[in-house]
């Protein structure tokens, strides 16, 4: 059978590395994950929406809109109870600069400096979704709790990994293989259980 071409819709290079780890363990032999490299004439898709779901949707259906092709997308983020569930949606632009994770995670723990271990609960967030050209689209969410600690810690993964503790894990997603992190991740969770939706949509099953 041949691959079918699905384009990964995101330009965070950790995400990126995270979709081809997770989703060609479960897919390789069927699906070709095809960056937006291949499409250098797309713009960025303005997250307009209000709620991840909303996010993920819009830019799945932007881009495979855009490029003809089967598209998934994720959107994603960090939710912090003494926060009220900040950043949430805006975690990628927290400090004010898109996709500055070291500034991001000064601020996180600058507003949480005199909030003690037992109330820095928070969760991450994952809502994929898969939109293909005849409009058929589905969505997964994935979500990870834990807390926030008080310094960063370790230097694998992306985004807020170095500060976020996973409930009864000893140490930190930064401190964590990558296949320990995607055993676990709202990412993983949610991409495991959007595959057998993807490939039954594409066609791919059997
Ligand atoms: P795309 O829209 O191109 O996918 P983005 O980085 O703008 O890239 P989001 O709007 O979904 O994507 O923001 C996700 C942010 O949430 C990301 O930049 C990190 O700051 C944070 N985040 C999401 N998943 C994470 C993870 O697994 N580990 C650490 N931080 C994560």
């Amino acid at each position: 059978m041949s691959r079918q071409q699905v384009v990964l819709a995101t330009r965070n290079l950790g995400k990126i590395e995270e979709f081809r780890r997770i989703l060609d363990e479960i897919h390789s032999d069927s699906i070709d994950l095809v960056g937006l490299e291949h499409f250098p004439e797309l713009e960025d898709v303005e997250e307009t929406g209000e709620t991840f779901l909303e996010n993920a949707l819009l830019k799945a259906r932007t881009v495979c809109s855009e490029t003809g092709l089967p598209s998934i997308a994720d959107d994603s983020g960090l939710c912090i109870d003494a926060l009220d569930g900040s950043p949430g949606i805006f975690s990628a632009r927290w400090s004010g600069v898109h996709g500055n994770d070291r500034a991001n995670i000064e601020k996180v723990l600058k507003e949480l400096y005199s909030i003690p271990a037992q109330e820095r609960g928070a969760h991450f967030t994952c809502v994929s979704a898969f939109v293909m050209p005849d409009g058929s689209e589905t969505t997964a969410e994935g979500i990870l709790q834990g807390l926030i600690l008080t310094e960063p810690m370790g230097d694998h993964g992306f985004g807020y990994d170095p500060i976020f503790r996973p409930l009864g894990s000893a140490l930190s997603l930064a401190q964590l293989n990558a296949r320990e992190k995607d055993s676990m991740s709202h990412r993983g969770k949610s991409l495991r259980a959007i595959a057998p939706r993807v490939a039954a949509m594409l066609g791919t099953l059997g």
